[in-house]
């Protein structure tokens, strides 16, 4: 019988143990143990993997890996993201789907339904609205295609401006600019000290002023830790914000006394906008240690420097 070594270690869901079984089988396990070699993890307890002595991997169950970051005791052993297709693909949904709901107003009409009411409202066409990604990497330029594709304008920033072929593009710096010709801010940053509560009031009223969609619209799949949630609540009760869609929160489940919840023009969703399939994540690790054992560099390393 061969000895586990591969670790399962945080919130693994049944779907995904099964899936990690169906590939890996004898080699995985639950139990902290010496001939661990690799961890696939979701927020595992802090010290946890420290307590691995031949650990040579750390797989994220996911994009983000500020799960892992805040373990101050964390080894220092490569850590690998998930970058994959299908999670890809499950983000551009969720993002042209926001996109497309407060361009048409999806929300307003729901509303009329509801109340039997035949209203018809004012609407721009997607070329009249400019989106603008805040964290243009993987993520963010893979929505940048499916936007333009639908005619939205885009433009979008990173962290060391780089250029992006078919965009305008921006670096921190250039930031005011942005924002400033941005209908619908999209957050798909991570989670780092310098992305901490950016998205607050100040970021709000950088927005473009005279905007087509009558004021401008936030979108927030990135992380909770990147918003400003009073802020966000308070500009869309006064309508500096006409609409805001929020996946990702500071605290989660969002708690019930949250103002969040029924604020004007909210759309609230519970970490959903792309929840990878188990299968995809276990062919993804499977992956991976096949470059190693084929003696290839890993894919997708984290630079702890920058904090993702
Ligand atoms: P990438 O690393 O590919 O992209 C991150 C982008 O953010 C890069 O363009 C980077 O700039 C930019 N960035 C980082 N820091 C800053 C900063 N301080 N100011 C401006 N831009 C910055 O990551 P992904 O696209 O794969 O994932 C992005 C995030 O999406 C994840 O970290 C995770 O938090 C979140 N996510 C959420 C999910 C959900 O279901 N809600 C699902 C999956 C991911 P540069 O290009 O210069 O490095
Ligand atoms: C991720 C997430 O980082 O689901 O993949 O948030």
């Amino acid at each position: 019988m061969t000895s586990p070594d591969l670790l399962l270690a945080g919130q693994v869901s049944q779907a995904e143990r099964a899936a990690f079984m169906e590939r890996f089988g004898e080699r995985i396990t639950d139990e902290p143990q010496d001939s661990i070699r690799y961890a696939a993890c979701w927020g595992p307890e802090p010290g946890l993997l420290a307590k691995l002595p031949g650990l040579e991997v750390i797989f994220s169950l996911g994009a983000g890996v500020d799960h892992l970051l805040r373990d101050p005791n964390l080894p220092d052993v490569p850590i690998v993201r998930f970058v994959d297709p299908d999670l890809t693909g499950r983000m551009v949904e969720y993002v042209v789907l926001q996109c497309l709901m407060h361009l048409r107003r999806q929300r307003d009409y729901d509303e009329s339904q509801q109340g039997k009411r035949w209203e018809q409202r004012a609407m721009p066409t997607a070329s009249e609205v400019t989106v603008g990604i805040l964290g243009f990497g993987t993520l963010g330029q893979a929505c940048g295609k499916a936007l333009q594709a639908v005619g939205f304008a885009v433009r979008g920033l990173n962290r060391s401006k780089r250029d992006v072929a078919g965009f305008e593009t921006f670096g921190s710096e250039g930031m005011a600019d942005f924002l400033g010709g941005t209908d619908i801010l999209v957050n798909l940053m991570p989670a780092t000290p310098h992305t901490e509560g950016l998205l607050n009031g100040d970021l709000i009223d950088g927005l473009r002023g005279d905007s087509p969609l009558g004021a401008p619209v936030l979108i927030n799949a990135g992380r909770g830790a990147s918003q400003n949630e009073d802020d966000i609540a308070h500009a869309l009760k006064t309508g500096r914000l006409s609409g805001a869609t929020l996946d990702v929160f500071r605290t989660e489940p969002l708690p019930e006394t949250s103002p969040l919840w029924d604020a004007p023009g909210a759309v609230i969703t519970p970490h959903v906008a792309a929840v990878t399939s188990p299968e995809a994540m276990a062919r993804y690790v499977a992956g991976q240690l096949e470059r190693l054992k084929a003696g290839l560099i890993l894919e997708n390393v984290v630079d702890r420097t920058v904090g993702y």
